[in-house]
């Protein structure tokens, strides 16, 4: 008998219903959900891959410990006593800031990491925290929190609405949406232009996006703050100022103006590579389209103005009374956020550098630092020197710059955990791993996402399969309790009861939630039969912005998820800037500002430069293990433009070695038009195959690594986000 699971796939943003059937214990087929009230039957070749992951024998089912080179398998017992052991010595000897966490991608795609990894900080009392935001969006939330005053609170392009689109540094058509959560984003972009809309995509290769797009501008590497600016100066100048809903909002306009005088069309024109009256008449399409929205992702953010970009991006768009109105840029309401405040605008604002790195000063951004300086924390020595290290969810050693070091000051660590279901690149330099369930094997709900959705939407799916793993939540609970001082032994419900606790009185304290008064043990005791993050969700739920009519049974009696509804303006009620308003100029994108004049005196346009893709079939360095994912040509190439191939004796299929300040790889090489003069292009998340990982299908495939190039010293200004787009390089045949 088959039965028929509906679930939501965890693997990228873009949150597709999946329909998984199972017969006798094993899945026969994955498809998209038809029925899914979000993505309506949407899917991309990784939704069916969760079959091959769950079965795939590499994927460890328990704890892996080291003993000297070789690994043997342990109980979990017996893996949590040597952590206290090894990281009790540590923290005794050298104190708490001995220990660093760095926390990757899927713990954001996972209600355990999301939940459960801050008890875990929270108990180890370190301030060598890291994550893979410093590798990707942290310019966004760094522009949020100065514009709006909280950096969650990032708006998103009205897709579905929307007139006009301007797009920097995305490649949906391949990544399928980030910091934007739109099920099906090709076909919503299809509909755009479909509806009489506008699509325009600036990125130096003319990618599948750009292909679909009405226009294509072929910016160059790193500039596309500039560009935005050049745009801002033009909306100015022209006199076409309209601020809409922020009209009463907004501070320090003049300022701004003046601010970006300078960023002319003509002045930028030779860093962009964008012909100035192009740029002029993006500007005037822009604000005569009845909506617009600029919506710009890694390629504009992970450069060195990246917080510039990306503050730049919300400024045109408020400038041309584009935002927080539909078809613009607006904000999602998650279910289970918070019940509305949204009648009071204030709070306590957005402050960054409150504390700042040991070895290069580097200050916090929510409370990390960036992933970029962790190899200078642990090879220098002295008091607070990070010791020990602790990976969930993370894939550092190919998935941050200069990975060569990294690699090599993994291995100068006293002691090293990762929370993984691999040995791979990162864990085989680890003495234990700790291995979570499959993804099919968890309850899941999109947390992070639904806050940055195009429509308002939940949808929660139960565990397909049971595991005897214990769950993630439970692994990440015992190391809380480890690092609390309670030992290996205490009871992980004792992280659980805490977390109910707090999100308990805040359901029961906030007078816009539905539990508002209620008593909080009958509200525990209704949870009782939920496990972890499931009790948690449903209070969330219960207590959130639809409170009256949701609740985690609700969910599951809807299990193609619930449409809650088009987005709705936020404004003035969402700012969380102490003064409710919105600051047009405050001081550090002041001081970007005059950082960027002089960049653009002292660019000089010869070299090559590299810059990263994503294809449809990847997701960062994890799912090359997927043999249905790897079939086809080789997809770990340096693409190179024709006239540059010829200019420097490279042949197609040929070998090119690739050399930046930091360090060198040969890449196979790949002529392709698509892509800018002076611009190559290779993909991150290769380099597989190491000694004492255990990929079989991906060291098949195992490419080169591209951060072996990208270089640690290269940052953005603002959120000490790694460069890893417009990186200098010399490229020569091997
Ligand atoms: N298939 C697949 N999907 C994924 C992932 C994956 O690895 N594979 N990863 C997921 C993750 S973690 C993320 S964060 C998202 C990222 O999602 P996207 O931001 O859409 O990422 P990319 O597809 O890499 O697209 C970035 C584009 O920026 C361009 N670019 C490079 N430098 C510049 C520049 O200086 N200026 C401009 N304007 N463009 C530039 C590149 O040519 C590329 O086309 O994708 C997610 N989805
Ligand atoms: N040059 C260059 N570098 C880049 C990028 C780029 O565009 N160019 N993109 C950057 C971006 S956007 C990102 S997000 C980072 C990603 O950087 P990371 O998050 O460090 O790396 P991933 O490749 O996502 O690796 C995820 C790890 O989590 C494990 N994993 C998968 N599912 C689970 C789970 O449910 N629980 C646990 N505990 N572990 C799990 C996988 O086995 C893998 O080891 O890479 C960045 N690096
Ligand atoms: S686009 Fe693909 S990987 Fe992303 S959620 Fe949908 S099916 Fe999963
Ligand atoms: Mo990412």
């Amino acid at each position: 008998m088959t039965e028929t699971h509906f679930r939501t796939c965890p693997l990228c943003e873009a949150t597709c219903g999946l329909a998984i059937d199972v017969e006798a214990g094993r899945i026969t087929r994955i498809r998209g959900d038809e029925d899914d009230v979000f993505s309506h039957g949407y899917v991309c070749p990784k939704g069916a891959s969760l079959e091959a992951l769950h079965t795939d024998p590499d994927r460890l089912k328990v704890p892996m410990l080291r003993e000297g080179d070789a690994w043997r398998e342990a109980s979990w017992e017996e893996a949590y006593a040597r952590i206290e052991e090894r990281l009790g010595a540590i923290r005794e000897a050298h104190g708490n800031n001995a220990v660093a966490v760095y926390l990757g991608n899927p713990s954001v795609h996972n209600m355990s990491g999301t939940f459960y990894a801050r008890p875990l900080l929270k108990g180890l009392g370190t301030r060598n925290v890291f994550s893979a935001s410093t590798v990707d969006q942290m310019p966004r939330h760094v522009s949020t929190g100065l514009l709006y005053g909280s950096p969650g609170l990032i708006p998103v392009p009205d897709l579905d609405r929307t007139d006009y689109l301007l797009m920097l540094g995305a490649n949906p058509l391949e990544s399928n949406g980030s910091v934007c959560t739109a099920p099906d984003f090709p076909g919503r972009l299809r509909a755009i232009r479909k509806r009489g809309g506008r699509v325009v995509v600036v990125d130096p290769r003319l990618t599948r996006t750009a292909k679909l797009a009405d226009e294509h501008l072929a910016i160059r590497p790193g500039s596309d703050a500039a560009f935005l600016l050049a745009l801002v100066h033009v909306v100015f100048e022209t006199d076409r100022v309209a601020l809409g809903r922020a009209e009463l909002l907004v501070e320090r306009l003049d300022a701004l103006r003046e601010a970006v005088r300078p960023f002319t069309p003509e002045a930028v024109a030779a860093r962009t590579g964008i012909a100035a009256d192009v740029t002029r008449r993006i500007a005037a399409e822009l604000v005569d389209a009845p909506s617009a929205a600029v919506y710009a992702r890694i390629g504009s953010h992970t450069v060195g103005f990246g917080s510039l970009a990306s503050w730049t991006t919300d400024v045109l768009t408020l400038l041309t009374g584009n935002l927080d109105r539909p078809g613009g840029l607006m904000w999602a309401r998650a279910a289970h956020a918070r019940a509305s405040t949204d009648e009071t605008p204030g709070g306590r604002g957005f402050k960054m550098g409150r504390w700042k790195s040991r070895v290069l000063d580097l200050p916090e951004v929510m409370g990390e630092f960036p992933v970029a300086t962790l190899a200078d924390e642990i090879e220098t020595g002295g008091e607070n020197q990070v010791r020990a290290l602790i990976t969930v969810a993370g894939n550092p050693a190919l998935s941050t710059p200069n990975s060569g070091r990294l690699e090599r000051a993994l291995d100068r660590l006293e002691f090293m955990v990762s929370v993984d279901p691999y040995l791979n690149e990162t864990s085989r330099h680890a003495d234990v791993v700790l291995p979570p369930p499959s993804p099919l094997e968890r309850s899941h709900y999109d947390l992070a996402l639904y806050g940055l959705a195009v429509r308002n939407v939940a949808n929660y799916s139960p565990p397909i399969f049971e595991t005897d793993q214990p769950q993630e939540f439970e692994i990440l609970s015992r190391l809380a309790l480890i690092a609390m001082g309670k030992g290996a032994g205490a009871d992980p419900g004792l992280v659980d009861a805490l977390l109910l606790g707090g999100v308990i009185q805040d359901a029961v304290g906030n007078p816009a939630s539905a539990l508002h008064g209620a008593d909080p043990q009958a509200v525990e005791a209704s949870v009782a039969d939920r496990e972890g993050p499931d009790a948690l969700l449903d209070v969330l739920l219960r207590s959130g912005a639809y409170g009256d009519r949701l609740s985690l049974a609700e969910l599951e009696a809807h299990p193609h998820g619930i449409d809650l509804g088009a987005l709705e303006p936020r404004l003035p009620g969402l700012l969380r800037t102490e003064d409710g308003r919105i600051d047009l100029l405050p001081e550090p994108i002041a001081g970007e500002l005059a950082r960027l004049r002089i960049a653009l005196e002292e660019d000089d346009a010869d070299g090559m430069v590299l810059i990263g893709r994503r294809h449809v079939r990847s997701n960062n360095s994890w799912l090359h293990n997927v043999p249905g994912l790897m079939t086809g040509k080789d997809r770990c190439t340096l693409c190179v433009n024709p006239e540059d191939a010829e200019r420097l004796g490279l042949q197609e299929g040929g070998a090119a070695r690739v050399r930046s300040r930091v360090g060198q790889l040969e890449a196979r090489v790949e002529i392709d038009a698509s892509i800018r003069r002076g611009v190559v292009s290779l993909p991150h998340g290769f380099g597989h195959g190491q000694a004492g990982s255990r990929l079989t299908v991906a060291a098949q495939h195992a490419g080169v690594n591209s951060n072996v190039l990208t270089d640690e010293g290269d940052l953005d200004g603002l959120s000490g986000t790694a460069v890893l787009n417009g990186i200098p390089v010399e490229v020569a045949p091997a």
